[in-house]
Order: structure tokens, then sequence, then C-alpha cells
């Protein structure tokens, strides 16, 4: 095939992590090219990063001079990737949480002419390994909510595993995305989605990692929330009232699931 692609790696500490991923997306792979983010890691991921570089022709580093978010990383690499004509972009986790060899599930979207895909825990077959119940459920039902608000019919929007062709990336402004905590991610799609570009979910299996630490923390779900209920109250408001409704019986409905595996 003929399509160039390129698959972004942003990594922060991530040494442990670093070798698994790469040999992990080449041996599944070949084809694609990988770029490795790395915002001068005080563990040395950047180093371990140029080593993997240097002893294989297909992986590419980007050090940036410190820790400036995902976001930043992202942007930084999806420039670099559009200057070298790569057809098609890739976000994935160092972490192991986006599994490489699921990857062709993006991929073949694309050729049956999606313009986005959205690796999803939320649709039929999707799945999350390794999370605690609490976890799972704020980001389900953070993703029922953010449905809801945005109607844009997806159903995992803040996802991190995904793909794009170029000229979707080409039309976002990326200055203009939303910074608050993750937030950029539900911006990006709704923003592509209302660009009129065909996205599309495929379920994915996601884990949690096993090595290292997440940078997450956890005043971006109330930020973010916040956020698309702005934007959601502005396109959508008549779809707001039914959010609560809906957010309300999907977690009733988790718990009570819960209590009854746990005998409470
Ligand atoms: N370059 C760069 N990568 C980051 C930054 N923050 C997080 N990452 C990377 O983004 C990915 C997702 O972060 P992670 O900590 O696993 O977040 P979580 O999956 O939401 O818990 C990992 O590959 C991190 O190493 C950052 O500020 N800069
Ligand atoms: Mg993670």
């Amino acid at each position: 095939m003929s399509s160039q692609t390129l698959v972004l790696i942003p990594t922060y500490n991530e040494v442990g992590n670093l070798p698994l991923i790469t040999s992990r997306v080449r041996a599944s792979n070949p084809d694609v090219d990988i770029l490795i983010i790395d915002d001068n890691s005080p563990d040395g991921t950047g180093d371990l990063a140029d080593e993997l570089a240097s002893g294989d022709d297909h992986i590419f580093v980007l050090h940036r001079e410190g820790k400036s978010g995902l976001l930043g990383a992202y942007i930084a690499g999806f420039h670099w990737g559009l200057e070298r004509h790569y057809d098609i972009l890739v976000e994935m986790d160092a972490d192991g949480s986006h599994a490489p060899e699921q990857l062709h599930r993006l991929l073949d979207e694309i050729d049956q002419g999606a313009d986005m895909v959205i690796g999803s825990r939320y649709v039929s077959g999707g799945e999350v390994v390794n999370w605690p119940r609490h976890r799972y459920l704020l980001s389900k039902g953070g993703n029922v909510y953010i449905s809801v608000a945005l109607g844009a019919g997806i159903k995992d929007m803040t996802a991190g595993y995904r793909a794009f062709r170029r000229e979707v990336l080409e039309q976002v402004n990326f200055d203009e995305l939303s910074r608050a905590g993750y937030i950029f991610q539900v911006d990006m799609a709704w923003r592509v989605n209302n660009l009129g570009f065909d996205i599309r979910e495929v379920p994915i299996t996601f884990t949690e990692r096993e090595i290292g630490e997440s940078k997450l923390d956890g005043s971006f779900v109330k930020d973010s929330l916040l956020e698309v209920s702005k934007w959601g109250l502005t396109y959508r408001s008549e779809q707001v009232k039914a959010i609560a409704r809906e957010s309300y019986h999907l977690i009733a409905h988790e718990v009570k699931k819960w209590r009854k595996e746990h005998y409470i």
C-alpha cells in the first residue's frame, strides 16, 4: 500500500515502557514510522529514544525543552509529520494502553473511507482492562454526558487512540484547541465533526499501564465536563436536559452491578 503512516508516541518518564511499545509497533506494523515526542523526561526516556532511533530507520525522535502537556506534544508531532508528507497520523500512548496489535483496526477503517477513526472503549466489542470501578464509571459516565451534550454520536470522545487523514489535520486550527485537562481530545473530535468529516469508532481493548505513573490528575474531570457543557449549551441546548437523566441511569446501573458483585 502506498499510504505512509506515522505513529506519534508522546513520552514523559516512560523509560520502562518505551522499548516495549516501539518493538510492539514495529512487530505488528512493519511499514509504519514512529515519532517519539519527548519533553526532556528526567528519567532518560529521551536518550533511550535516540538509541532506539539510531538502530532503526523507522523510528524518529522529537525532543522538546520541557514538560508542556500532551496537546503541545501532539501539535509539535502533527507539524513534524505533515511537513514530511505522511498521509495518516496516529496518536498512541507510550504506556501500552493502546495495543499496537489493534492498530490495523483503525487503519483498515481509514482504508474504507473514514477521515478520522477513534479506538473506542465504549462501542460494542470495546473494553477496559485493569481499571478500578470508580475510574471506569467516571470515564464512561463522562462520555455519556459528552455524547448527549454535544450530540456528535461518538461514544468515546475522550479516547486517545486515534488515526487521522492528513487532510483533517490540515484543516484544524490547533491554536484554538482547549487546553483544559485532556479536553483537547473532545474539542478536536468536535471540531472535526463540525467540519463535516467522516468520524468512525472501532472497538479496542484499553489496558491500564503496568509500568510507570499516570500523569492524569483528578481536577481535569470537573474542568473538562464544565467546558463541554458550555459548548453543549451553545449548540445543543435542548439535548442538555437529557444529560442528567442518562448519566444518572448509567451510573445507577453500574453501582447496582458493583454492589451485587461485592455483596453489599
Ligand atoms: N511529551 C509529553 N508526553 C506526555 C505528557 N503528559 C503525558 N504524556 C504522555 O502521554 C501519554 C498518556 O499519559 P498517561 O500518563 O498515561 O495518562 P493517562 O493514560 O490518562 O493516565 C503517555 O505516553 C505519557 O507519557 C507531556 O507533558 N509531554
Ligand atoms: Mg495511560
